[in-house]
């Protein structure tokens, strides 16, 4: 690509190979979803997320999404049990949505599309030093993926709604602190689990996948503040915010394993 990468016609999804050959590889992300395929796996166990909200530290417009960053240091938000080994500690969460409440997330369940997917970040802080060292390794990320559905307005997700009018611009950002992530959890934290990549260029291929089964909901109100949001900085053409998913990609030699 001769520019950077986003989700438009000349540097969307379909042109990230050229600079990342990646994204053809053997384990890229995100995926349909088959339920009737997935395979029950007695080693798989519950999944364990512990968050402190005072780790939080900021909101931010990365130009590809609304992102919620949490201290890097030792900070005690973390994900054990599930499929993975070891301990696994919170980086950041973000969302990625459509232009219409139809679509914009990026796993798909039998070909269905929901509103908007969260990804809560994690990575392995018992082998690796921080979140961009462990994004280069196999084992480095585990990101929780949840859909959210169209319907009743979600009250947990009105803090970052409401911030998001303070960080309209590209590279913008806002003090964000004493959130609880847990709060946009469903109730039931069952889950499908593959091997996986991130979502976004570099498309490394050092993610474990966790889909949770149940959705949260968000309002058509809501959605609409995720959509006015910019892909574009302060002083460019205003481009607003949306479709910013990647479509799924082949399984090719994998499985995809169901808790419970
Ligand atoms: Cl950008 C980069 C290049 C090489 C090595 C490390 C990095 C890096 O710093 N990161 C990897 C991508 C940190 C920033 N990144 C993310 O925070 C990230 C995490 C999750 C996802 S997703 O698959 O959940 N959508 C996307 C990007
Ligand atoms: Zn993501």
């Amino acid at each position: 690509m001769a520019h950077d990468w986003g989700y438009g016609h000349h540097n969307g999804p379909s042109a990230w190979s050229k600079s990342f050959p990646i994204a053809d590889g053997p384990r890229q992300s995100p995926i349909n979803i088959i339920p009737e395929q997935a395979q029950h796996d007695p080693s798989l166990k519950p999944l364990t997320l512990k968050y402190d909200p005072s780790t939080a530290n900021g909101i931010l417009n990365n130009g590809h999404s609304v992102q919620v960053s949490f201290a890097d240091g030792d900070n005690r938000s973390t994900l054990t049990g599930g499929p993975v080994n070891g301990t696994y500690r919170l980086g950041q969460f973000h969302f990625h949505w459509g232009s219409t409440d139809h679509h914009g997330s990026e796993h798909t369940i039998n070909g269905k599309s929901f509103a908007a997917e969260l990804h809560l970040v994690h990575w392995n802080a018992d082998k690796y030093a921080s979140l961009a060292e462990a994004a280069q390794h196999p084992d480095g990320l585990a990101v929780v993926g949840v859909f959210l559905q169209v319907g009743s307005s979600n009250p947990h997700l009105q803090r970052v709604v409401d911030a998001m009018a303070d960080i309209q611009n590209k590279g913008t950002q806002h003090t964000f602190s004493n959130f609880d992530p847990s709060t946009l959890l469903p109730h039931s934290l069952d889950y499908w689990t593959y091997d996986g990549s991130l979502t976004t260029p570099p498309l490394l291929e050092s993610v474990t996948w966790i889909v949770l089964k149940e959705h949260i909901s968000v309002s058509h109100e809501q959605m609409a503040k995720f959509r006015s949001l910019l892909f574009t900085g302060k002083d460019q053409h205003p481009c607003h915010m949306q479709n910013n998913f990647r479509p799924p990609q082949p399984l090719k030699n994998r499985k995809v394993r169901v808790y419970p």
